[in-house]
Order: C-alpha cells, then sequence, then structure tokens
C-alpha cells in the first residue's frame, strides 16, 4: 500500500499568542479534506515553540496533530531548560521533531544525542520526525551519503535496540531528509534530487533494518518548501511527505497540503 502522505510544519522560534490564535483559526476554517476522525493517521502536524503547545492545542482542530521542536533523553531531573518527551504528551502534543540541524550546529547537539533523544520520545509514545541532512561544501565533496548514513545509523542503532519487533519499533518513527543548503535559503532541491536521496535512504534501512521497514518507513522532504515547488516534490515515489519551515507561517500552507496530500 502507498504510504500515507504527511504535511508537517517546524514554526522554529516564530509567533506569539495572536499570531497562533490567527494561525490556528485559520486552519480551523480550513477546508482541508483530511481524515478527521482518524486518530492514529494525521495527515498535518504542526509545530509551535513548546511554550504554546497547549494553548495550541486546546483551540485546534483535533484531525491535525500538534508536535514539540525538541525534547531531552531523560524524563525529569537538574537540566535547567530543558523539556522533557513526557512533558510534550502531557499537555497534548502527539509529535516531537528531533535532530533538525538547527539543533545539530548551533546547540550543538551530536548524532549519539539524537539517538538517545529519539527513543526516549518513542518510548514515551510521541511520533518522531528525525532529521538528518548533508550541509553544501558536504555535497560539493561528494561525501551526502556518507553523512546522511552516518546521521541514519546513530538513530537506528538505538532505535533497534529497543525491546520491540520490528513494526512496534518503527511505527512512529518519520526520517525528514533536510539538505541544509536548502533550509531557509529559497534554494529547494530538485524533484529528482530529493527522489534519489530518499530512495538511498530508503535502501539503507532496507539494508540494516530488512525490507519491510523500509518499504513502510515514512521518509519526508524539508527545505524551502512552497506553493511553487510542493506538487513536484511530493509525486516523487520516494517522498512520503513534506516539512514546510517558512511557508507554514502563510496562509500558502493550506494550498501546499491541497496540492501535494
Ligand atoms: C527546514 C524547513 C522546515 P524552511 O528547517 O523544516 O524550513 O522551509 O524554512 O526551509
Amino acid at each position: 500500500a502507498r504510504r500515507k502522505f504527511i504535511v508537517g510544519t517546524n514554526f522554529k522560534m516564530n509567533g506569539s499568542r495572536a499570531f497562533l490564535q490567527d494561525l490556528v483559526e485559520n486552519l480551523n476554517r480550513a477546508d482541508l479534506d483530511s481524515n478527521v476522525g482518524n486518530e492514529e493517521v494525521h495527515p498535518i502536524f504542526i509545530s509551535p515553540p513548546s511554550l504554546y503547545i497547549e494553548h495550541v492545542r486546546q483551540n485546534l482542530r483535533k484531525d491535525i496533530a500538534v508536535g514539540g521542536q525538541n525534547c531531552f533523553w531523560k524524563s525529569s531531573g537538574a537540566f535547567t531548560g530543558e523539556i522533557s518527551a513526557e512533558m510534550l504528551k502531557d499537555v497534548g502534543a502527539d509529535y516531537v521533531i528531533l535532530g533538525h540541524t538547527e539543533r545539530r550546529t548551533l546547540f550543538k547537539e551530536s548524532d549519539t544525542d539524537i539517538g538517545l533523544k529519539v527513543v526516549h520520545a518513542l518510548q514515551t509514545g510521541l511520533k518522531v520526525i528525525a532529521c538528518i541532512g548533508e550541509t553544501l561544501s558536504e555535497r560539493e565533496s561528494n561525501t551526502t551519503l556518507q553523512v546522511l548514513f552516518r546521521q541514519l545509523q546513530a538513530i537506528i542503532d538505538h532505535v533497534q535496540n529497543l525491546d520491540l519487533n520490528q513494526e512496534e519499533k518503527w511505527k512512529d518513527l518519520v526520517i525528514a531528509y533536510e539538505p541544509v543548503w536548502a533550509i531557509g535559503t529559497g534554494r529547494v532541491a530538485a524533484p529528482e534530487q530529493a527522489q534519489e536521496v530518499h530512495a538511498a535512504i530508503r535502501r539503507r534501512v532496507g539494508e540494516i533494518c530488512g525490507l519491510e521497514v523500509a518499504e513502510t518507513v515514512r521518509i519526508i522532504y524539508g527545505g524551502s518548501v512552497n506553493l511553487g515547488n510542493a506538487l513536484q516534490l511530493a509525486r516523487e515515489r520516494d517522498v512520503d511527505g513534506l516539512f514546510v519551515g517558512g511557508a507554514s507561517l502563510r496562509p500558502e500552507f493550506v494550498q501546499i497540503y491541497m496540492g501535494a496530500g
């Protein structure tokens, strides 16, 4: 069966109560033609800054999921400034984004940190969007797949250690391919570039975790997705969803979803 398409957003450190209230009202009004009432498969998730998650969750239509942009790999304790996966769940989040390049570079998160976070969030019952991506210089020096496979391996190593069967380990994990050179730059990956990398990621998952996992795992694309490029990206065989940053803060987001979802 075709993998269920998912459109996610990452608001990053943007918004305010008033801005998010408007955005929620716009989404509530939109004719999204989505799976109303389907608790398991949300075709859309939105990720406001964590301070606003509870407010957004309480006011947003229920067929759209809400997620965090990061969380720590411990449940509680002396970790000043951090929030836990349990706390995200407690305020109504279904998802969390982990390993975004801004976390990796600005906040110095290592591959291991991200692996630990991914398994802790999965164990807590959150769905995880685990991000990987290469920089421009890595692409230009032909190390794209090497870098992506290293990042992927750290995630897989931790996930494979979970005491669950293969299907349970992977059912809540989505991989996001976000080429760093395309993030917030307006320079989107060409559909065939994205397809090539997504197919390579899927092959790699298959080599390590078996064909069934590879066939079912969703791999979504992020990096300068907008109304002009979403549909073409979405048509690629191994692109199972879109991850939208800048454009998710604008009204065009609804059209992106309607065109590609
Ligand atoms: C990449 C993306 C959203 P943008 O971070 O995940 O952001 O669409 O602004 O490039």
